[in-house]
């Protein structure tokens, strides 16, 4: 039951609804037996980069470790999902350089700052409005638009299960080896 490995990379603002498709994803995938790891805020910022803030040279370490750890995965047989807010267009362009450019996709989750911050699911665009938290993406630090990604989901129009069989059906080919 073998499959190609490579990187599903997820990208959008905090709240935007990354984690949500990268799991739903994860799930899909399973049942047709592929083997899949998650990464994400919780395992990675949590773990090997808790000493990394929220500034633009921390954002672009933080982005850099997970593209190595994201080459081990592949390595080791995975399609790695990441899902982080990784803001700058080089950092996710040196990524894609890391796992070689056939080896990555690119989902931006389009969901506009209007709908997180209206859905605010942990509060903390509230806290960043009010001051408490410094360099809150799309509030006071930047969100570079994707400009080639190869999917967009625009999760105030399209369900969860849409947006994972649009994702499903672009990496059908890609899995086959
Ligand atoms: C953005 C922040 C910040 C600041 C804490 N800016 O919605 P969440 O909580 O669970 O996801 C966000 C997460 C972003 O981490 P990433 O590693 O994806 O960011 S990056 O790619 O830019 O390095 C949010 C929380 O961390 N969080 N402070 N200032 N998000």
């Amino acid at each position: 039951n073998g499959h190609n490995s490579f990187l599903i990379w997820v990208t959008g603002l905090s709240g935007s609804g990354k984690s949500t498709i990268a799991n739903g994803l994860e799930e899909h995938l399973h049942q047709q037996g592929i083997r899949t790891y998650v990464l994400d805020g919780d395992n990675i910022r949590h773990g090997i980069n808790q000493n990394l803030t929220f500034s633009p040279e921390d954002r672009s370490e933080n982005i850099r470790r997970i593209g190595e750890i994201s080459k081990l995965f592949i390595d080791a047989g995975c399609v790695v999902i990441g899902a982080f807010i990784s803001p700058y267009q080089k950092d996710r362009q040196e990524v894609k350089r890391m796992v070689g450019s056939s080896n990555f996709v690119e989902v931006f989750v389009n969901t506009s700052l209007e709908e997180c911050e209206r859905r605010d699911v942990k509060g903390l665009y509230k806290k960043a409005r009010s001051g408490e938290i410094p360099n809150f993406t799309g509030i006071n630090a930047p969100y570079e638009v994707p400009e080639n990604a190869d999917i967009e989901i625009k999760t105030e129009s399209e369900g969860i299960e849409d947006a994972i069989a649009k994702i499903a059906n672009h990496i059908k080919k890609k899995l086959t080896i």
